[in-house]
Parts: C-alpha cells; sequence; structure tokens
C-alpha cells in the first residue's frame, strides 16, 4: 500500500477532524491532497505529534482528534503509548505509517524493519483496539471503526517507503499555527466549559 493512497482513502472521513500530522513526507501528502484550517502540521518535534494530539483530545472532549504518525517518529516516543492508555482520550486515532524506514531523510531502517511491532506494543501498553492494515480498504475501514466508536485507538498502515515528489508547502510553520489557534477560538468553548460559564 501506498502512504498517498491510504491517505486519499481516508481523506473524507478525517477532513472534520482535528488533524495533527508529523512533519516530512506525511505532512506534505496530506496537504497535498487539501489543506485544512484544522489540520496541524507539527514541524522539527519529531515524536510528538500523538503528545499534541493527546492534550488536544483531553481539552477539547466535543472534537475528533486524528495523529497522522510516522514508524520513525513513534519509535523515539515510546512512552506515548504509556500515556495514552493512562488518559485513554475515546476522541483520538492514532494512525502511525509505518514504511520501515526514516524516509523523509533519506530512507534509513527503523526498529520496525527488523521486527518490532507498534501495534502489538500499543497493545501491550493498554490500547487494546490496536491493529495493523496493509490494504487501504481495509485501513479505511480500521480508521471508519475508529471514528464511529469514538475509542482511543492506534492504527499502524504498512506502508511502501515511497515518498512525495516534492516536499514543498506553501504553508509556513506560523502561518499554520496561527489558523489552527484560530480554529478553535471559532469553534467556541467545549459545551462543558461554556456550561460552567468559564469562558464567557
Ligand atoms: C528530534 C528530531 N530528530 C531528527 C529530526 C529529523 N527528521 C525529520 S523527519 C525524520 C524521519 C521521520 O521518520 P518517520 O517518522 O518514520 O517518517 P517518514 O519520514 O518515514 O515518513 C527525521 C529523522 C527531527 N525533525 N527531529
Amino acid at each position: 500500500m501506498k502512504r498517498i493512497d491510504a491517505l486519499a482513502a481516508i481523506y473524507p472521513a478525517i477532513a472534520e477532524c482535528v488533524v495533527v500530522t508529523i512533519m516530512g513526507a506525511v505532512a506534505a501528502e496530506l496537504y497535498s491532497l487539501g489543506h485544512r484550517t484544522n489540520f496541524f502540521y507539527l514541524e522539527h518535534a519529531m515524536g510528538l505529534a500523538s503528545s499534541m494530539g493527546l492534550g488536544i483530545a483531553l481539552s477539547r472532549p466535543d472534537q475528533q482528534v486524528v495523529v497522522l504518525d510516522g514508524d520513525g517518529s513513534a519509535l523515539m516516543n515510546l512512552g506515548t503509548f504509556t500515556t495514552l492508555a493512562r488518559y485513554h482520550p475515546p476522541n483520538l486515532t492514532h494512525i502511525i505509517f509505518d514504511n520501515e524506514s526514516l524516509l523523509s531523510v533519506g530512507g534509513f531502517p527503523t526498529a520496525t524493519a527488523t521486527g518490532s511491532d507498534l501495534a502489538a506494543i500499543a497493545r501491550a501498553a493498554g490500547i487494546p483496539e490496536s491493529a495493523s492494515e496493509d490494504t487501504p480498504e481495509g485501513f479505511k475501514a480500521a480508521v471508519a471503526l475508529s471514528l464511529k466508536t469514538r475509542s482511543l485507538s492506534c492504527i499502524v498502515a504498512k506502508v511502501e517507503a515511497i515518498g512525495p515528489a516534492s516536499f514543498h508547502m506553501d504553508l509556513t510553520l506560523l502561518e499554520n499555527r496561527f489558523e489552527f489557534r484560530r480554529y478553535f477560538k471559532n469553534l467556541g468553548a467545549p459545551p462543558s466549559l461554556s456550561d460552567q460559564g468559564e469562558h464567557a
């Protein structure tokens, strides 16, 4: 499976979600399918997209959050699985595109190339809704189920180590940061907070 095909298969389902991606190839590919102000491409902070997604999911329980991660990035922050399992936000779907490679910096093999299984690691950390998928159809169905049932999930998509022809994105980090912030501002406070008048 190619990641761009996997992304295209889930794009309609995640378009209305708050999406946080890691930097590099996956960001450029999602951007090429159509940027939205509810998409944030986390630059530089390799491994921390799921941590950012967790913070958003906990503070905005009214929003469905989708994290688009890479195997190299997830391997740099394995502690994220235990933290996600501990706080267990039902509104977070953690997707890891596992190409067994640090593709964005030249294609060095990661530990998943030598047998490490990220879905098994996530399950053992306490996220039972974790699975690997290797077809666009299976992947699309797994993502749809996670969004429908609102259950913390870790979906590992096994993909080929192929990136976009160009990594260019006509959007700077700061522009993305401000428009993403504005997206939340325009949503207003989450229902529970506005009920309490906290953001009046
Ligand atoms: C802390 C840190 N170390 C290294 C980098 C450089 N870097 C940027 S992308 C990347 C590879 C990411 O690999 P993976 O998550 O597997 O995604 P892929 O590029 O394969 O899509 C690296 C090493 C970085 N941005 N931050």
